[in-house]
């Protein structure tokens, strides 16, 4: 674990993962090839860390053990490299097998002889064949007003401002033109979602995406005649390099599957194309159970269109 030992405790703790996509994937993948070091961090939470003070300190240098020790019991990285370079006095934490961090509050539930790498790279693997994943996703809950008895299963973080209405009444679209107004240098891209890249990233190929919101490519995007590979979208949920795990979907009639895959649909979702995890299929379901009250199966219809519907179709349904 790196950047434990900010001393004003305002920094991530930190695991890198490694993932070569030449090596592992390269047959497979043609259309994404390289090597990326990925960092999975969170902010230690040290309102608790009393409860963690129970394992063991040692004085290393007492003990007479050297930093290559430290390593081997999980010590930070940070923190066996100071000892490495000072040998001072501190005292350090020995955590109890399996369990790591400053405070030792952290441990992975699943079995400890594996390394970081094969933890993330499982997990991912584990995506990619799993339809029973969507308990295990993130929920943007900061909008007020979006109905979460509508929409039980919350709403993904891309679904902000991807030009269609995910909250009953649009909250999730409010204020994205502020996004545009964002003023880029000369020498860059303004993205659709106000993000800054230099000049040169723009339309460099299907797969080239820059922008979260995949807008520098965005001709590739709306034509998908043009060359992405379809596998691309597909294969992107198993894939934690950042391309894949960042992207939006800010085109019509795509449906965001909350996991880096992007699905099709046309007035609503089309449960014919399913999202690798299946979150358009179970979304679909229990839209319309929590409209069951409505006799009406055009009513019902209508509802599912005001919630699902983008802005290229937004009138015919209020008409
Ligand atoms: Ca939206
Ligand atoms: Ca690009």
């Amino acid at each position: 674990m790196y950047h434990t030992n900010d001393e004003n405790r305002l920094s991530y703790d930190c695991f890198y993962t490694v993932w070569d996509m030449d090596e592992e994937w390269g047959a497979k993948v043609p259309y994404i090839r390289n090597y990326y070091l990925i960092p999975y961090c969170r902010r230690p939470d040290y309102e608790i860390e009393e409860e963690y003070s129970k394992d063991v300190k040692i004085n290393p240098k007492e003990l007479n053990i050297n930093g290559n020790d430290l390593l081997n019991w999980s010590i930070p990285i940070d923190i066996a490299e100071e000892y490495e370079m000072n040998k001072n006095e501190s005292m350090i934490l020995n955590c109890s097998s399996g369990w790591f961090g400053k405070e030792c509050q952290y441990t992975f539930p699943c079995d400890h002889s594996m390394t970081f790498n094969e933890i993330v790279y499982k997990t991912f693997e584990g995506r990619y064949n799993s339809d029973t994943l969507l308990t295990n996703g993130t929920c943007y809950r900061f909008i007020d007003n979006c109905n979460q008895e509508l929409w039980p299963f919350c709403l993904d973080w891309r679904e902000i401002c991807d030009q269609k209405f995910d909250c009953p009444n649009g909250e999730d679209e409010k204020f994205c033109e502020e996004l545009e107004s964002n003023e880029c240098n000369e020498n860059e891209y303004r993205c659709h979602n106000g993000q800054c890249i230099p000049l040169e990233f723009v339309l460099e190929g299907p797969t080239n995406t820059d922008c979260l919101d995949g807008s520098d490519e965005r001709d590739v995007f709306q034509n998908p005649g043009l060359g992405l590979p379809t596998q691309y979208n597909t294969d992107c949920v198993s894939f934690p390099i950042f391309r894949c795990e960042e992207r939006t979907a800010r085109y019509p009639q795509k449906f965001i599957c909350g996991d880096g895959q992007y699905n099709n649909y046309a007035y609503g979702i089309d449960i014919r194309s399913l999202c690798r995890n299946n979150r358009n299929k179970q979304i679909y379901e229990q839209l319309f159970k929590s409209l069951n009250y409505i006799e009406d199966e055009n009513c019902r219809n209508t509802f599912d269109c005001q919630i699902h519907s983008d802005f290229n179709t937004s009138n015919w349904w209020t008409n």
